[in-house]
Parts: structure tokens; sequence; C-alpha cells
């Protein structure tokens, strides 16, 4: 029988951003590309309409990483 070991162990935990600035598939795309480059995060999912962003993450993750990541996307973290 075949065995695969958990990929992760313990609580996945959501935060919820607000991104200004987006205004269409690209940037959604740019804006995400970003924060899956932050460790620990494991799904991005962006509304484009509201701007709201929902990250998935397996570890903590800081504001000041989020914040980073939209500024060097070219977007603008609402606070
Ligand atoms: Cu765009």
């Amino acid at each position: 029988m075949a065995w695969a070991p958990p990929q992760y162990i313990g609580r996945m935990s959501t935060s919820t951003f607000t991104v200004k600035g987006m205004t269409c598939g690209n940037c959604v795309k740019h804006v995400t590309e970003e924060l899956n480059t932050i460790a620990g995060v494991t799904n991005v999912d962006i509304t484009l309409e509201s701007g709201a962003v929902v990250i998935t993450s397996d570890s903590d993750i800081s504001a000041a990483d989020v914040e980073a990541a939209v500024v060097e996307a070219g977007y603008e973290l609402v606070k």
C-alpha cells in the first residue's frame, strides 16, 4: 500500500488584507506571485473588485512582509 507523509502538520492560518491599485487580471497575477514568495504562504486568493487579499499560510507571516511584497509588485497595502 502506498504511503505518503503528511505535507502540513499543524495549523493553517489565513490573514486578510486589502490592496489598492489593482485594475486587471495581470495586477492580480503580479501581487499573487510576490505574495507567494513569502515563507510559509501556501495560497493567495485575490478578489480584484474589492482588492481583498486572503493569504493562507502554515506559519505566522508578518504584515511588514506582506506590505513589502505588495509594494514590490507596484501596489499599495491599505492599512
Ligand atoms: Cu493590471
